[in-house]
């Protein structure tokens, strides 16, 4: 397990890309023994500086194959919009998909059904209820992460104190084992009251509006863990907005250019980001492995890092997201 913990208290539309090389591969269903092989990647969502660092490391090592990448996400993190383009990248055959599923239910059947086809899947980021029929998947200790942004907010407040956890939607596997990782580490301290968490369905200013209303009913909040990229921008939003700024703790999982930039103002005490390159570099192998009839690792976890504004210019520098390649 990789896994690069740095526990210090201060702590990361669309582009259709198509690499140099011409794919020659007939695609879904193994046709294509040239080596050329056709790559879609499927975002979460568009713009999101994570799926864009791992579109990053996708393009880089498939490059160094000769392998071309299509690369397409849904405007908004929703399974009724990333279903559509699953179905569109399915018809045009590629040998294999990298996609992170917005919804363990939702997403599972089609593919399943594009699996079946003979393309194969790997699954990046998030997975599926039953992922069985993916050849890999790829993802963070998103369990871990939790526990950690915990552990940051107990650094900062040894006395304990309410906190609260802001996500994503139920049933996205990444954010629901963030919040698991972090209700589980904070039930083991009796200093710590856990409010709940409550859903921000990837929108800042939904965050923003329920971190006003928390901090209303219940002003003496000490922390709060957003769990993702949009969700800590909101927060950090919402406290501002309160007028709370500096009272209590926030941890933000993910470190895109807004987060880094919160951090650096005081209004983030932590990051926790994540390695979206590597993800996408680690998917790219399996990837071709698949393709190739070698032996695939069934599952990897990849590494995060928590930076702080201390640490945002040593061990944090290289480990912040980027906006474009
Ligand atoms: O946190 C990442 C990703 O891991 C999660 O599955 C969805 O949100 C992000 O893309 C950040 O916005």
């Amino acid at each position: 397990m990789k896994r690069h913990l740095i526990s210090l208290l201060a702590v990361g539309a669309v582009a259709a890309l198509a690499l140099s090389a011409c794919s020659s591969g007939g695609g879904g269903g193994g046709t294509n023994t040239s080596g050329n092989y056709k790559l879609s990647f499927i975002q979460g969502v568009a713009g999101d500086e994570f799926y864009i660092s791992m579109q990053c490391g996708i393009e880089a090592e498939a490059k160094k194959s000769g392998a071309t990448v299509n690369t397409q996400g849904p405007a908004k993190f929703d399974p009724t919009l990333q279903r559509p383009i699953v179905d569109s990248v399915v018809a045009s055959k590629p040998d294999a998909i990298l996609v992170a599923p917005t919804d363990v239910s939702a997403m599972e059947a089609p593919l399943k059904a594009a699996a079946a086809a003979g393309i194969k899947i790997i699954l990046v980021d998030t997975t599926v209820n039953d992922p069985s029929f993916a050849a890999s998947q790829i993802s963070s200790d998103n369990k871990g992460g939790g526990a950690e942004a915990f552990k940051a907010i107990q650094a900062q407040k040894p006395n304990g104190g309410k906190v609260l956890v802001i996500s994503v939607d139920p049933g996205i596997s990444t954010t629901d084992a963030r919040v698991a990782g972090f209700k589980e580490a904070a039930a083991a301290d009796s200093k710590f009251t856990y409010l709940g968490v409550q859903y921000s369905h990837n929108d800042p200013a939904v965050a923003a509006q329920l971190v006003a209303a928390a901090l209303a009913k219940d002003p003496d909040i000490v922390g709060i863990f957003a769990t993702n990229l949009f969700a800590a921008e909101g927060t950090a939003t919402g406290v501002r907005q309160a007028g709370a700024q500096g009272k209590l703790s926030i941890i933000g999982f993910d470190a895109g250019p807004a987060q880094v930039k919160q951090l650096e103002a005081g209004t983030v005490q932590a990051l926790i980001a994540q390695e979206p390159a590597t993800i996408g570099t680690d998917g790219v192998q399996q990837a071709i492995a698949a393709l190739k009839g070698q032996s695939v690792k069934k599952t990897i976890q990849t590494g995060f890092t928590v930076i702080t504004k201390d640490t945002l210019t040593t061990t944090g520098k290289n480990a912040v997201y980027k906006s474009a390649c």
